[in-house]
Order: C-alpha cells, then sequence, then structure tokens
C-alpha cells in the first residue's frame, strides 16, 4: 500500500476512534464504503420484503382497530426501507443498482423473512420478538460510524418501539383470552423463537465481518452480545404472559446474571440465507412480480418528475 494511502487509512481510523462521524463527502478506505453497502442494503431489502409476512394479514386483521395499526406498521416498514435506500445511495451506488441485487438473489436480506405467517398470533409474535430483536441490534446503529445510517436510525428506533409494543400487545390480548387463544399465543412463540435469535447471524467465532466492523465502529456490540441481551430482555415477557421457549435448556444463571440457552440450529439457519428456508422462493417471486407490475408506476413518476422540472426552467427563464 502506497504510503499516501497508509496515512489516510491511519487519519480515518483515529476520526473514528475520536468518535468523529463520517460523512458521504469524507475520504474512506474503500473496504469501509463496501462494507457500508452491504449492511445497509441488507438492512433496506429486509424491511422491504419484511413487508410481506405481514401484509399477508391485513385483510384478516380481526377487528378494524387491529387492521389500521397493522397497516400504519407495514407502511413504516416501506419508509424505512426509504431511509435506508437513501443512505447507501450516498454510498456512490444506485437505487436501480439496488433494487436490482435484491431481485437477483445478489444481495442478502434477514432470513427472518423467509418463515410463514401462518395465524393471527403471527402478527404478535413477529411485532414483539422479530421487532425486539431488530431494536436490540439497531440501538447501536444509531451510534454507527457513518453518519447518515447513523441518523435514519434514530427515526427508525423510534418506530420500531411502537410496533414492538403493539406486538406485545396482542400477544398479551391472546395468552390473557380463551385457552384456544392461549394456544395460539403459544404455537406462534415456538414458531419464532429460534428464527429470531438466529437474526443476530453466526456466533461471534464464526462471524467473518466483525472484527472488521467493531475496529470501524459500525458494529458497536457483536452479535453474540446482542443475541444474550435479547433473551434476557424478552424472558421476564415471556414469564409475564404466562407462556414458555420451546427450549428445555433454558435458564436462569444466577452467577453470570444471564439466561443460558440451548445450541442455535445453524444448519438451518444457514440453509435459510443460502436460499432454501420456507418461503424463500415464494418472496422472491412476489417481489420479482411487483417490480414488473409497477414499471409504468415508476415510468409515469419519472415522467411527471421531468414535466415539473422543464416547467421550472421556463418559469425562471421568464423571470430572467
Ligand atoms: N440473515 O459476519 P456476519 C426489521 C450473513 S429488519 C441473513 O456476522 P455482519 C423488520 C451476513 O450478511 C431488520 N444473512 O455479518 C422489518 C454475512 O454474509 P455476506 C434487519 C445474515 O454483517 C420488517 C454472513 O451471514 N436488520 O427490522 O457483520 C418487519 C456472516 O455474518 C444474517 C438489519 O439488517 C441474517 N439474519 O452481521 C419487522 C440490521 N446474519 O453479507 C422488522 C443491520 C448474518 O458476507 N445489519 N448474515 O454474504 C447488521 O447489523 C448485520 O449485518 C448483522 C450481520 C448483525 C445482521
Amino acid at each position: 500500500m502506497s504510503p499516501e494511502i497508509l496515512s489516510l487509512e491511519e487519519r480515518f481510523q483515529s476520526r473514528i476512534d475520536a468518535e468523529i462521524k463520517i460523512e458521504p463527502k469524507d475520504w474512506m478506505p474503500e473496504k469501509y464504503r463496501k462494507t457500508l453497502i452491504r449492511q445497509i442494503s441488507q438492512h433496506a431489502h429486509s424491511e422491504i420484503v419484511g413487508m410481506l409476512p405481514e401484509g399477508n394479514w391485513i385483510t384478516r386483521a380481526p377487528s378494524l382497530r387491529r387492521k389500521s395499526v397493522l397497516l400504519a406498521k407495514v407502511q413504516d416498514e416501506a419508509g424505512h426501507g426509504l431511509y435506508l435506500y437513501s443512505a447507501a445511495e450516498t454510498l456512490g451506488i444506485s437505487r436501480d443498482e439496488l433494487v436490482e441485487q435484491l431481485l437477483t438473489g445478489k444481495a442478502k436480506y434477514s432470513s427472518i423473512f423467509n418463515y410463514p405467517t401462518t395465524s393471527w398470533a403471527d402478527m404478535g409474535a413477529i411485532g414483539w420478538l422479530v421487532d425486539g430483536a431488530a431494536i436490540m441490534n439497531q440501538v447501536m446503529l444509531t451510534r454507527t460510524s457513518y453518519g447518515p445510517y447513523a441518523r435514519a436510525m434514530v427515526r427508525i428506533c423510534k418506530e420500531e418501539s411502537f410496533h414492538q409494543r403493539q406486538g406485545y400487545e396482542i400477544m398479551m390480548t391472546l395468552a390473557k383470552g380463551t385457552p384456544e387463544q392461549k394456544a395460539m399465543a403459544q404455537d406462534s412463540l415456538n414458531r419464532w423463537w429460534w428464527p429470531s435469535l438466529m437474526m443476530f447471524g453466526p456466533n461471534d467465532a464464526a462471524s467473518t465481518h466483525s472484527a472488521q466492523s467493531m475496529k470501524w465502529k459500525i458494529k458497536r456490540k457483536s452479535n453474540d452480545e446482542l443475541r444474550q441481551a435479547f433473551v434476557d430482555s424478552a424472558m421476564p415477557q415471556v414469564e409475564y404472559l404466562g407462556l414458555t421457549v420451546p427450549d428445555p435448556d433454558l435458564k436462569w444463571n444466577e452467577e453470570r446474571g444471564h439466561y443460558d440457552f440451548g445450541a442455535i440450529d445453524w444448519d438451518e439457519f444457514w440453509s435459510v440465507v443460502k436460499g432454501n428456508g420456507p418461503c424463500n422462493r415464494q418472496r422472491m417471486r412476489t417481489k420479482q412480480k411487483a417490480h414488473k407490475e409497477g414499471a409504468w408506476v415508476r415510468e409515469a413518476a419519472m415522467a411527471h418528475a421531468e414535466k415539473r422540472r422543464q416547467r421550472a426552467v421556463e418559469q425562471d427563464e421568464k423571470v430572467a
């Protein structure tokens, strides 16, 4: 590496160490830029694909109140996807390229959205556990070293807190309801517990990107630290609901001051990540179809923007 690049990298690292945010026009190592594009776009795609499992229940929500709340939540996910695509674009990649990477399967999205939503109780479990796991991960990202990503996360976290509460409220209603409703809540918890723990990614020892991402303060806590914090915060909520988790090894460890939990099925995790989960193909087909059928909307929006731009130019010429 040339001495100039070396000294640029040293200066870059010392800014990171001093907690100074990196902004789009600042010099940055190419690997930092690529890592951020990978992570932010994976995050954006997760928000967008994450609309599908819940969108599946909008027409079947059990009351008008539940329907409007779920609709608002799913719309929030679209908004999160858009802030995150915008943050990724500041790194010099276009929206079209990002979408192309999702639709061709080149870019990943969170494993969790490849599981089916088979009952209304899943709206509770997703809001409570999936958004709960997302918040655990995203609160640290409000302090990530890249300015546009950190700022997007502040708003996203506020909205995710509402999502988590609406999910827990559904779980409380079901768990305190009839025996059938309580059984629905338990069944949903059984199905979403392990996939939620997998959301945090592989164990630290198997996490290829963690060491460098922690050094660059893109990530501020490791996958295992966050997973442990999630289990510790969810367990009192599970107990309050009067439900149980599908893990015979889960118990409080007085000495550690944390819950111990059983081994995650990493074969299942990697199989889902590689495209072979229960709904991977269905999710991709849905997104590809929506993209194709939405082409005329994008074209109309572009034509409208062009018309407005031309009108503004004409107006300026008149004034001049
Ligand atoms: N699923 O070295 P590692 C939401 C991949 S959505 C799939 O630890 P890293 C919501 C990883 O990409 C919330 N792939 O990676 C929306 C890497 O493969 P590549 C989504 C995963 O990046 C709607 C390889 O495994 N949140 O809130 O240091 C409704 C090795 O992993 C997963 C975010 O995206 C996974 N779960 O750490 C409700 C947060 N885990 O890329 C809710 C932002 C790992 O080398 N992302 N992989 O081919 C992150 O914080 C980090 O990217 C991760 C992984 C902690 C996820």
